[in-house]
């Protein structure tokens, strides 16, 4: 196990030339909006489906929130999608394990399929209404706390305001 480097960015995920980039999926695996909508809309059908075939046979509830699952990435520039469902925010209730494990269980799957180098989109913080500073702080604090031989790993902000306020957060959490 070696230290891995956190990164930011700012970009559109689909284009990052990394081993595995994160989609942050629904249950459905089936595509939607924001950065699942690009991902299948830029990887093509192959993409579609793998995740069909996961439905059909691993995942036939859905893929459980916080759970995280790899399929290749089609015409995508990285060679694995690994789709991974977070948690909607609730005022009421705190979901944040459910994000961490989200995190945590995507760099756990690119250890299994030996992908050293990874990008992330900010999950649960679009469609999912998660707080982007929230959203942030739990996935910096989680990827340099999980153990993984992952040796880089990519937080890719959408817009430059979420990516300036995600350097704030990195400066203030170090
Ligand atoms: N590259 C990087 N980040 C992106 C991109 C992109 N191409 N597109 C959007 N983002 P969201 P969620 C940012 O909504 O909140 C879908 O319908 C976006 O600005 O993609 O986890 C799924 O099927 C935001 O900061 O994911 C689910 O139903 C972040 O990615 C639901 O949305 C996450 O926004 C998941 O919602």
């Amino acid at each position: 196990m070696t230290h891995m480097d956190i990164e930011l960015a700012r970009g559109d995920i689909t284009t990052w030339t990394v081993d595995a980039i994160v989609n942050a999926a629904n249950h459905t695996l089936l595509g939607g909006g924001g950065v699942d909508g690009a991902i299948h809309r830029a990887g093509g059908r192959a993409i579609l489906q793998e995740c069909r075939l996961l439905r059909a046979d691993r995942y036939a509830d859905g893929l459980p929130t916080g759970e995280a699952v790899a399929t290749t990435a089609g015409k995508l520039p990285a060679h694995w999608v690994i789709h991974t469902v977070g948690p909607t925010w609730a005022k009421t209730k705190d979901k944040s394990g459910l994000l961490r494990a989200c995190y945590r269980n995507s760099l756990a799957v690119a250890d299994e399929i030996s992908a050293t180098t990874i990008a992330f989109p900010l999950i649960s913080a679009g469609v999912y209404r998660w707080p982007k500073e929230d959203a942030i702080v739990q996935a910096l604090t989680t990827l340099r706390d999980t153990p993984t031989s992952v040796s880089t790993a990519t937080l890719v902000l959408y817009d430059e305001a979420t990516h300036r306020l995600a350097e704030q957060v990195a400066a203030r959490l170090d």
